[in-house]
């Protein structure tokens, strides 16, 4: 008999940065979910990969002085390296920078112009740079901000493509409204409320303002706007109007597509109309979870996210606690729909509670006392007692809660429902005391009952969880004796798989304590220093990519007044730059020799990537002369030259060149 088909796939992640454990989510659910369905027999195809054009790579990497496809190589090659350390076992990978990716792009795009769904026109409106999305008025946030990144948007004009929506408005609310596509389906209401309801808009789907992303075949001014482009990779993957690949066929439509709500409209709406468009069949289940979000600084929960400057990095947890635990942990906190505050003493006592305490110490004391009363190898003698008919049934009837929580991409109460059967089973030693039956020798028959009971609590509880923490699993089978065929999803509702006279071996500890206080005071001081070093490094990068007008550009607020004698304090010279070299291994430091009419001084500033060090030779800039010495970067600085923050970044502000230096200015 063949194997059926189960297709499930991650978005295609930006390489605009390093990944973090909230990329990791979405990754381990589908790799978990990627593995179960490979137990249960199905033929899998796992597909993650990256979405490599647009104008913010094209930015990012001119400001690194390399080429697109150069950067996001080198991004890419360290979500691979993530996905490998974190057991991610996809079997496609998939680069919208591909050939073949590029090629069927194109040719969708002029399949849906050749059906009259694409058309060509000009767009005018709110343009949010960073998101690369127009947004209607309607659209915009209370503050008149992009309503996905709440940055302000700019007013734009340009001749553009469209993909025709309204046709596909009926199908799509119905799809919504009346089938199981959403998950969860309580957000089909407010999609439709928000976007259908209110007449579905063209969507805008090239541009002609940059051009890093897949060519127009047929207008190459324009390049294919994200989403054509991007969504189109789960289709492309396969096969589709490309010949790279051939299963198409086989595993379209996808079974499960997951993503996180910032982008389930786009998932939602703007790809089954797509689908549409071209007659393809939809996807089964869009799984929308929410996001792992920090606490910010107000005490207010926001999305980790690297722009944000808050993001936990997988490699260092991974080390400290174990590549499964975090997965564990991941997928333990998040349910499907609802967001998951990341937390240090959340994680430490999840790991502490779950599984050092509770699955760790169950495979540890139940091989012990084998190994103590038996020698390791349990004897034929069997004594039962009523108590074990519910415990033996609450064991064989995981497995059909499990299924059927996976099949409804709800990983967290799947985890639950595991773990109240590991707690069931520590229970289970509480209420028979095996440690008492171990000294009296007429009882040796309960007792190997008890323990070969607790070894198939094991068994089953252990396989079940394999596609959730895969390097651990495999090391508890060879604790308990249990060989590769005795985990064999068929027999996961059974009793009584293991041999009678099993044999155990002690190994090591598989999930060892941690001591929380301390842990969480080195988490947060490492959490600290990354969000110190991130909002640094964000400042100079955001403030190069912002193209806002003044007009439009955030004012910040002004400090607490202060008298003419605080400001008295400030002492201000005009000075003129005599050289200027950029800082060894800094990007952002020069240093500056100043003639400042009192016998000269060194400035160092944070201006190199805004200014070369000629562009300042011979300028009259404003010093403030008495500020206290410091060294930056080991080079020593003596006071500050006066700067702007302007929406397109540093700009210095120069005086007159016929101020003499040593002029105070006030
Ligand atoms: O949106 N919590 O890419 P992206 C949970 N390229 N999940 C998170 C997360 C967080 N804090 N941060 C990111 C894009 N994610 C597009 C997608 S698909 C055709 C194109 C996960 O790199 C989550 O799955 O911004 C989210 O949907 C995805 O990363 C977006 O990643």
């Amino acid at each position: 008999m063949s194997k059926k088909p189960f297709y499930i796939t991650t978005p295609i992640y930006y390489p605009s940065g390093e990944p973090h454990i909230g990329h990791c989510y979405t990754t381990v659910a589908c790799d978990s979910i990627a593995r179960y369905k490979r137990m249960q027999g199905n033929d899998v195809m796992f597909l993650t990969g990256t979405d490599e054009h647009g104008l913010k790579i094209e930015q990012k990497a001119e400001a690194q002085g390399l080429s697109p496809k150069e950067y996001v190589d080198g991004i890419v090659a360290i979500f691979k390296k993530l996905w490998k350390y974190m057991n991610i076992s996809y079997d496609r990978y998939i680069r919208t920078t591909d050939d073949y990716h590029v090629e069927s792009v194109q040719k969708i795009f002029k399949e849906l112009y050749d059906r009259g769904y694409i058309y060509k026109g000009e767009y005018s409106g709110k343009y949010c740079t960073p998101c690369e999305s127009f947004w209607t008025d309607s659209q915009l946030d209370e503050n008149g901000c992009c309503p996905e990144c709440h940055r302000p948007v700019k007013f734009a004009k340009e001749e553009a493509y469209f993909f025709k929506m309204s046709p596909f408005a009926d199908r799509i609310e119905k799809l919504l409204l009346e089938t199981d596509y959403l998950r969860p389906k309580t957000r089909a209401v407010e999609l439709v409320n928000n976007f259908i309801k209110p007449g579905l808009e063209d969507l805008c789907v090239s541009r002609t303002t940059f051009k890093w992303g897949v060519p127009v075949s047929f207008d190459d001014k324009h390049v294919v706007y994200v989403w054509i482009d991007a969504l189109s990779n789960y289709i492309t993957a396969l096969g589709y109007m490309n010949s790279a690949h051939s299963d198409f066929e086989k595993y379209w439509p996808a079974d499960v597509h997951m993503v996180a709500k910032d982008i389930m409209r786009f998932h939602a709406i703007i790809w089954p109309a797509m689908l549409m468009a071209l007659e393809l069949p939809l996807p089964h289940h869009l799984a929308v979870h929410g996001w792992i979000t920090m606490q910010g600084k107000g005490g207010e929960s926001e999305k980790m996210s690297k722009s944000l400057g808050n993001v936990v990095d997988p490699f260092m947890l991974g080390e400290r606690y174990g590549v499964d635990t975090i997965r564990y942990h991941i997928l333990r906190e998040m349910a499907l729909g609802a967001d998951s505050a990341f937390s240090n003493e959340i994680m430490i006592n999840r790991i502490n509670s779950d599984l050092a305490n509770g699955f760790g110490n169950l495979v540890s004391r139940t091989v012990a006392m084998a190994d103590k009363y038996f020698g390791g190898t349990l004897p034929a003698d069997r004594e039962g007692d009523a108590l074990d008919e519910e415990f033996k049934a609450k064991v064989t009837g995981l497995l059909a809660e499990v299924d059927k929580y996976i099949d409804e991409t709800k990983l967290k109460q799947a985890l639950e429902a595991i773990f109240e059967v590991v707690s069931r089973a520590n229970k289970y030693i509480d209420e028979t005391e095996p440690w008492k039956l171990g000294k009296d020798e007429t009882k040796k028959a309960r007792l190997a009952t008890v323990l070969y009971n607790l070894l198939e609590a094991i068994r089953v509880t252990s396989a079940l969880l394999a596609p959730f923490m895969p390097t651990t699993m495999p090391k508890v089978w060879e604790q308990i004796g249990a060989a590769a065929t005795d985990v064999e999803y068929g027999k996961l509702d059974k009793f009584g798989v293991l041999p009678e006279n099993v044999t155990v071996h002690k190994g090591e500890i598989l999930f060892p304590r941690i001591d929380v206080d301390k842990e969480i005071e080195e988490l947060n001081a490492i959490l600290l220093k990354n969000m110190e070093a991130a909002k640094a490094k964000l400042s100079s990068e955001e403030k190069g990519e912002k193209t806002e007008t003044a007009e439009e550009a955030e004012i910040p607020e002004l400090a607490p007044e202060i008298t003419i004698d605080d400001f008295a304090k400030v002492e201000i010279r005009a000075a003129k730059v005599l050289s200027a070299e950029r800082v060894k291994k800094s990007d952002k430091l020069l240093c500056l020799q100043l003639d400042d009419g009192m016998g000269g001084r060194q400035v160092v500033s944070g201006i190199a990537q805004y200014y070369a060090p000629e562009d300042l030779v011979g300028k009259t800039i404003q010093l403030i002369a008495n500020l206290k010495p410091v060294k930056l970067r080991g080079v020593e600085s003596n006071g500050m030259i006066c700067a702007a923050d302007t929406p397109s970044g540093i700009r210095v502000v120069f005086l007159d060149d016929d101020i003499p230096a040593g002029s105070k200015i006030r």
